[in-house]
């Protein structure tokens, strides 16, 4: 007796193809997209969905997760700083207090449980797939983000010549850390200046990413260390906490824009 039910390779290339252009279908118009997986970017991922908006990430990595899989040098323990283990609480991820207000969690776990939680809340998600440019209307407002499979870029050049497709969008969250792909292509453009993150200073830097969180142009808003590039703050080296918080700061903020709007 097999003990699978029947089927054939003509049905399973079906199946994946018939269900990955639907979703490709709904991808092209979305209220949001969050450009890079990392932390901020499935916290504000997460938090929108919850909400009922339409959200995709595009993430050019196989995985997701960004540097939340490492604490730092290369040592699974991840450092949360208060309050932001109230996130670590909601999400069901076991942590321990280091110290009065400090705590550590192994990032494997998090960093899973983070991603399960995006995915359930209803986030869609788009993996091996890379940010290239910006779709933008009128007076340059943000309209959208411009893709091709992250593979592409790794072709010799002589067959590279792959166009990328445009998906709409209400807002473009950027969260590439470090990187700030998405800002550093309107700076490209002389839309916009970007200052480079600053000499690490923990107990400054949180606080500062977390409070700039939110729009940097019209239609784009910056959340994690893309924040930190973006308007010149300190690092805050393998700390997380304003990480999570910044993409929830980054969600409330396009969540009301949105609900401004009445999209
Ligand atoms: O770097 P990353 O984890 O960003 P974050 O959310 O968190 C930063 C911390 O991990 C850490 C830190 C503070 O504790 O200093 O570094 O700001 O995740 C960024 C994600 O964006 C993806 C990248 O693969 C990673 O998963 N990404 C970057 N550029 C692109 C991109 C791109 N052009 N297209 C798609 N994804």
């Amino acid at each position: 007796m097999p003990i699978f039910e029947k089927s054939s390779e003509s049905s399973v290339t079906r199946a994946i193809i018939s269900r990955f252009a639907k979703d490709m279908e709904g991808f092209a118009e979305t209220d949001v997209i969050v450009i890079g997986g990392g932390p901020s970017g499935l916290m504000a991922a997460h938090d929108l969905a919850k909400k009922g908006v339409r959200v995709l990430v595009v993430e050019r990595n196989n995985y997701l997760g960004g540097g939340f899989w490492i604490g730092g040098f290369l040592m699974n323990t991840l450092t949360i700083r208060a309050p932001a283990q109230k996130v670590l609480d909601e999400l069901d991820i076991a942590y321990e207090e280091y110290e009065k207000g400090l705590y550590v969690t192994p990032g494997p776990l998090a960093c899973s449980k983070l991603i399960a939680a995006t995915c359930e809340a209803g986030a869609d998600i788009l993996n091996m797939a890379s940010f290239d440019d910006l779709v933008l209307r009128e007076k340059n407002r943000v309209a959208g983000a411009v893709i091709n499979w992250s593979p592409v870029a790794t072709l010799p050049r002589q067959i590279s010549c792959v166009d990328p497709i445009a998906l709409e969008s209400k807002i473009v969250i950027d969260a590439t850390g470090h990187d700030a792909s998405v800002v550093r292509k309107l700076e490209e453009r002389g839309l916009i200046k970007t200052r480079g993150f600053g000499a690490m200073w923990i107990e400054k830097s949180e606080d500062a990413v977390v409070e700039h969180s939110g729009f940097a142009h019209p239609g784009l808003i910056v959340t994690g260390m893309a924040v930190s590039t973006t308007f010149g703050l300190p690092r805050m080296g393998p700390t997380f906490g304003s990480m999570l918080l910044s993409g929830r700061r980054g969600a409330e903020v396009a969540y009301a824009h949105l609900k401004k709007k009445g999209k």
